[in-house]
């Protein structure tokens, strides 16, 4: 729909871009506010612009208070966190929305996000945590914005497929932004140089229904990836699965003796972690109480007496025996 903005606002917008402190920001929003043309073809943006005002007072009187309005942690939950990083517009909270319990803001105008979003994402029997961010851009971006890349499990960079001339750019401009704060990408985990976080990295393309047929565009990606779209819902399945493969971890059932075990709620522990380090994570004491363990699965026979350091492999069933 046709906004028809006028100069006065479209001025006040670039000054909100361009503002570093909270009180410019509340000051530009609010200039944004009293020239924005009133019609429906606004109605989002203006119902927006209010939220942002009420969010920024906020910040501002927190920050007067002497809390700090920046976002630098968010707690992890589930088998691992995956944070969403690329330019504005690309379809980052959509992809959280669709996915997540969580209900991130989503509009057709770019840098709509301003804060972290944190929702679970259900893949088979695990949940994995997707954090929505704000884009990342030369200018505006803040440094929590990276603090929080860093100190997520994997990065997922989402590029929409609307814009595909510009995904090699947009590729090495992420690349280079982030760089810049010694953060690396690669398809898997590694030990960086000091300061530097080696990040495992995958890619979302989305809006496939706008441009469907990117699979050979797929092939060309640095990192693995899949092709998404929120309206059509293709690709999602995949997203999920690509993620829950990215974070390397593998799912322990356990079981009571002459019991059935507990299929319903896995304990999610590091690919490569062994029978102790499993028995460590179900209860600290059984460690030290530990007779024996057998095991269903990756054991020879289903049940085998296995030793505590064997390793496990996803989906085992443990039985832990303890004196
Ligand atoms: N057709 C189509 N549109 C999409 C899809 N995903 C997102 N969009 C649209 O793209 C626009 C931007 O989506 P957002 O999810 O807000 O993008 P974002 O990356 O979070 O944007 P910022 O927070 O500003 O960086 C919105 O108008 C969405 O409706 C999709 O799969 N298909
Ligand atoms: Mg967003």
């Amino acid at each position: 729909m046709p906004a028809n903005l006028t100069p006065e606002f479209i001025k006040a917008r670039e000054r909100f871009f361009k503002a570093s402190t909270t009180e410019e920001k509340l000051s530009a929003l609010e200039d944004m506010q009293s020239t924005i043309p009133k019609h429906k073809g606004t109605e989002k943006m203006r119902a927006d612009i209010k939220k942002k005002i009420a969010r920024f007072r906020d910040a501002d009187l927190r920050a007067k208070k002497g809390h700090s309005s920046g976002y630098d942690h968010i707690p992890k939950e589930g088998a691992g966190q995956a944070v969403l990083v690329g330019p504005p517009n690309s379809g980052k909270s959509s992809l959280v929305a669709a996915l997540t319990n969580a209900k991130p803001e989503v509009a057709e105008y770019p840098f709509s996000t301003l804060a972290p979003v944190p929702g679970m994402m259900a893949f088979e029997d695990v949940k994995i945590q997707l954090v929505d961010l704000p884009p990342l851009s030369e200018e505006y971006t803040e440094a929590w914005v990276y603090n929080l890349i860093r100190a997520a499990d994997v990065a997922v960079l989402v590029l929409a497929l609307d814009e595909m001339d510009l995904i090699d750019e947009s590729l090495g401009d992420l690349r280079r932004m982030l760089s810049e704060r010694h953060l690396e990408l690669a398809t898997e985990a590694a030990v960086g140089e000091e300061r530097v976080r080696i990040l495992p990295t995958r890619i979302a393309l989305t809006k496939g229904d706008v441009v469907p047929g990117a699979a050979e565009l797929l092939t060309e990606l640095p990192f693995p990836g899949v092709a998404t779209s929120v309206v059509s819902g293709a690709g999602l399945g995949d997203f999920r699965r690509m993620l829950f493969d990215a974070l390397r971890v593998l799912r322990v059932y356990t079981k009571l003796p002459g019991r059935k075990a507990d299929l319903e709620e896995p304990y999610t522990l590091p690919a490569g972690s062994t029978v102790l380090d499993a028995v460590r994570t179900v209860h600290r004491e059984f460690a030290e109480r530990l007779k024996y363990v057998r095991v269903w699965g990756s054991g020879r026979f289903d049940g085998q007496q296995v030793p505590s350091d064997h390793r496990l492999k996803d989906g085992d069933i443990i039985e832990i025996h303890v004196g």
